[in-house]
Parts: structure tokens; C-alpha cells; sequence
């Protein structure tokens, strides 16, 4: 950074404007229908007030199960339900975990997230992860773990095991759930987010667009997001990844302008949170991605998987940011 642009985010500290939490379906699908150039017009400024606009955190995930997971998310590779040809795999080792995370911080992540494909986690399984995020965060790497619904009583644990993260998506708008899961409701997600932020972890919650979900829904998922209690600290926007062999494999491409707008109206409704630009990016180009950054997507996955799927490969990435004049969050 030159000596001449100090951080926007120590430039603008006394006239943030406080997050809200009373969101209308109204107001939010107002955002989406603005006129695009008024949207990120608006993203940009939002984003410049709380974040310095060239930085980037990256995150690498590892699939810690894989498989055989009992819940019928209508997206998911990793159900048991689906035939997706996925070699299913039990609880990994302590040391594969560790050299994974070793390799992710050489490339230059600096938080390491662990997914399982889990409904809940044993408690038994859950004492073999919490070893894992010990060893993990001494190899100086922030932690985050995605593992299903939680009790408070899990949530817990994983707070004194030094958890920064937990993942839980919300996915789509309450109206559109129904259409993609059946067997976990709403309320349950709802609850397992309270147990996380009881517990004092950071959330990260966001969801998925490219279901078949309307403009209203896509709305309707960020007015969830934006009015809980606290706004996660971390705020997913995956682009489904079309799996043969699961119900929405056949969905219809998603407008990619219609992608870039939820970011954007991510970036101005949660503004000091992380909006991370997730699952997709394998499929969009390039252009795309730097619209996606320029709406206010401040974090990616980084790393040449995501749980179970390909994610663009780490040069690629950093010839991006190169490219962009970018730099990762340190
Ligand atoms: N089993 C745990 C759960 O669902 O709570 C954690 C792992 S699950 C794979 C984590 C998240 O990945 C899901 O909530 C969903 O938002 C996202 N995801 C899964 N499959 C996806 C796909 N095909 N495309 C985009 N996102 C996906
Ligand atoms: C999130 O919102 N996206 C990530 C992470 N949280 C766990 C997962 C994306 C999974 C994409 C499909 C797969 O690779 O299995
Ligand atoms: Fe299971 Fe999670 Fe996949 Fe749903 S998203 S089927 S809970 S692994």
C-alpha cells in the first residue's frame, strides 16, 4: 500500500453507519432492482467505508468426511440418498488433517476450514475434531468446522477447544427451503446458529443461488441474514454446483448478473461482515469474479478442491489478484 492511501478502514471510522437488523422484504428486493451501476455504486461505497477494497481473506476447506450423509439436501454430492459416484470416506486422521493444513498455509491461506458430512456430530466424533482444531490453530491458521447441527452443549466444547469459525448455512429464503430440503427444517438451523453465537464463536452463514429460487427468494435469504441478532461475521454466497445424480442437477444457469447483485446487496445490508464469493467459481470467468470483488466479495475459497468439488487451481488464483491488483488479508 503506498504511504499516500492510508486503510479506508482507519479513514472512515467515525461515520460508519451501524448495521441494521430491520431489514423489509420491500426495501431488499428495492436493492435488487436497482439499475446495476447503481447497485455497485453503491456496494463499492459501503465496502470502501469498512474495509481496505484491495484485500482479499483466503480460506482453503478439506472434507474431513465425505459421504454417506443422511440428510437430503437437494444440492448435495454427499448425500446417501443420491448416486453421484462420490468415493465416500470416514473421519480422516489427526496427521492427514495437519499436512493439509500445513499445505494450505504454504500456499498462503490463513484460515483452514473442515467439513463433515454429517446430520449432527457423535460426541465422540466431535472429541477427535476438537483435536484437529487444536492441533490445526498451533500451526497458526485460524479454524472454522461445518458439521451439521450443533447443541449448545457442542458449541461449547468447540469454543473451549478455540474455535473461531463455525459454518451454517441458511441456503435460501424460508418460503424456497422446503423445495430443496425435507429433512431439517428452518428452526433447526436457526437454533444451531443461536448455539454458535451463544458460545461466542464466529459465525459464518450464507447460502446457495442457482436453485431455481426467485429474485424474491435471493431477497428473502439475505433479510434473514441481515436481521439476526448479530450479522455473521462471514457471509457465504455459493453458486450451486450442478452434481449429476442429485435433484438439482438439472437447474437452469443463473443470470450471472443476478449473482453479482446479491453480492452487492450482501456488501451494503451487512457491511462489516466478510461476504465471501464460495462455490462456483470453478464455472465463471474471470470478468465475472472481478465483478463479484467490485460488488463487495472480500473472501475466497482458495485451493484446488472444495469439499468435494473442483475449485479453480491456487496459480490461477494468485495470477487473478495479481492481475486485479489484489492482495490476500494477512
Ligand atoms: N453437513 C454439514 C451441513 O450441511 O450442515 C456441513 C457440510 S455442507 C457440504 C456445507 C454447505 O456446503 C452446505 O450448507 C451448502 O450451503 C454448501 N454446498 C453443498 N453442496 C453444494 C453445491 N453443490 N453447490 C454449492 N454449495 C453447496
Ligand atoms: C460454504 O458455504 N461453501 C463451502 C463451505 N461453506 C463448507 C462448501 C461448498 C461445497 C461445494 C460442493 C462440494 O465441493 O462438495
Ligand atoms: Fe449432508 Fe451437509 Fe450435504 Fe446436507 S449439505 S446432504 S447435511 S453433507
Amino acid at each position: 500500500m503506498s504511504a499516500t492511501t492510508p486503510p479506508a478502514a482507519t479513514t472512515a471510522t467515525h461515520r460508519r453507519p451501524a448495521a441494521r437488523h430491520d431489514w423489509q422484504s420491500s426495501e431488499v428486493e428495492a436493492l435488487l432492482d436497482l439499475p446495476f451501476a447503481d447497485l455497485l455504486y453503491r456496494a463499492q461505497q459501503v465496502h470502501r467505508e469498512h474495509f481496505e477494497p484491495n484485500r482479499v481473506q483466503v480460506s482453503t476447506l478439506l472434507s474431513i468426511k465425505t459421504g454417506k450423509c443422511p440428510e437430503d439436501c437437494g444440492y448435495c454430492p454427499q448425500s446417501v440418498r443420491y448416486d453421484t459416484g462420490l468415493e465416500d470416506e470416514s473421519l480422516l486422521q489427526l496427521q492427514e488433517v495437519l499436512a493439509a493444513a500445513q499445505r494450505a498455509r504454504a500456499q498462503g491461506a490463513t484460515r483452514f476450514c473442515m467439513g463433515a458430512a454429517w446430520r449432527a456430530p457423535k460426541d465422540k466424533d466431535l472429541q477427535a475434531v476438537i483435536e484437529m482444531v487444536k492441533a490445526v490453530k498451533a500451526l497458526g491458521l485460524e479454524t472454522c468446522l461445518t458439521l451439521g447441527m450443533l447443541s449448545a452443549d457442542q458449541a461449547e466444547k468447540l469454543r473451549q477447544a478455540g474455535l473461531d469459525y463455525y459454518n451454517h448455512n441458511l441456503d435460501t429464503s424460508p418460503e424456497y427451503y422446503g423445495a430443496v430440503i425435507s429433512t431439517r427444517t428452518y428452526r433447526d438451523r436457526l437454533e444451531t446458529l443461536e448455539h454458535v453465537r451463544e458460545a461466542d464463536i464466529n459465525v459464518c452463514c450464507g447460502g446457495i443461488l442457482g436453485m431455481g429460487e426467485a429474485r424474491r427468494d435471493r431477497a428473502g435469504l439475505l433479510l434473514q441474514l441481515a436481521n439476526l441478532p448479530k450479522q455473521p461475521e462471514s457471509v457465504p454466497i455459493n453458486m450451486l454446483v450442478r452434481v449429476e445424480g442429485t435433484p438439482l442437477a438439472q437447474s437452469q444457469d443463473l443470470d450471472p448478473f443476478e449473482f453479482v447483485r446479491t453480492v452487492a446487496a450482501a456488501r451494503i445490508m451487512m457491511p462489516a461482515s466478510h461476504v465471501r464469493l464460495s462455490a462456483g467459481r470453478e464455472h465463471m470467468s474471470d470478468e465475472l469474479q472481478a465483478l463479484c470483488f467490485l460488488a463487495g466479495a472480500n473472501s475466497i475459497f482458495y485451493g484446488d478442491k472444495l469439499l468435494t468439488t473442483p475449485n479453480p487451481a491456487a496459480d490461477h488464483d494468485r495470477r487473478l489478484f495479481e492481475r486485479l491488483g489484489i492482495s490476500p488479508e494477512q
